[in-house]
C-alpha cells in the first residue's frame, strides 16, 4: 500500500487500489511450438500493462527482454503474469531464451 493510504480509511484505500488494478490493461499471448503468438503486441505509451503469457508447449520457456528488463521462466502448460510499463514510445523486443531461434516477439508502444 502506498503512503497516501495512511490518510484514508483502510476500506477506502482498498477500493482505490482495486480500481487501479482493474484499470490495468491485460494482454494475453501464447507460446506455441516455440513461437510467440502473436509475435507483436501494441500497447499505449505511459501505461502499465499486464501481460499474461500462456505456455502451450510441454517444455519450459523463459520470457526474456533486455529492453523491458524482464526475465521469467514459464513451465510447460503454465502461465505467467508479467507487468510492463509505463513505457516511452518505441519497439521493445523479447524472446524465449530456451528457443531464441524461433521464439521472437516485440512490444510496440505507441
Ligand atoms: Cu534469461
Amino acid at each position: 500500500m502506498s503512503s497516501f493510504c495512511r490518510y484514508l480509511s483502510v476500506t477506502l484505500c482498498l477500493l482505490v487500489v482495486n480500481a487501479a488494478q482493474a484499470a490495468t490493461p491485460v494482454i494475453e499471448l501464447e507460446i506455441r511450438d516455440h513461437l510467440f503468438i502473436p509475435e507483436e503486441i501494441s500497447i499505449p505509451a505511459n501505461t502499465k500493462v499486464k501481460l499474461v503469457v500462456y505456455n502451450r508447449d510441454a517444455t519450459p520457456e523463459e520470457f526474456e527482454s533486455y529492453e523491458l528488463n524482464r526475465e521469467k521462466v514459464i513451465l510447460g502448460g503454465n502461465k505467467a503474469n508479467i507487468f510492463i510499463g509505463p513505457l516511452a514510445p518505441g519497439v521493445y523486443p523479447f524472446f524465449g531464451e530456451f528457443n531464441p531461434r524461433t521464439a521472437q516477439g516485440r512490444v510496440v508502444v505507441e
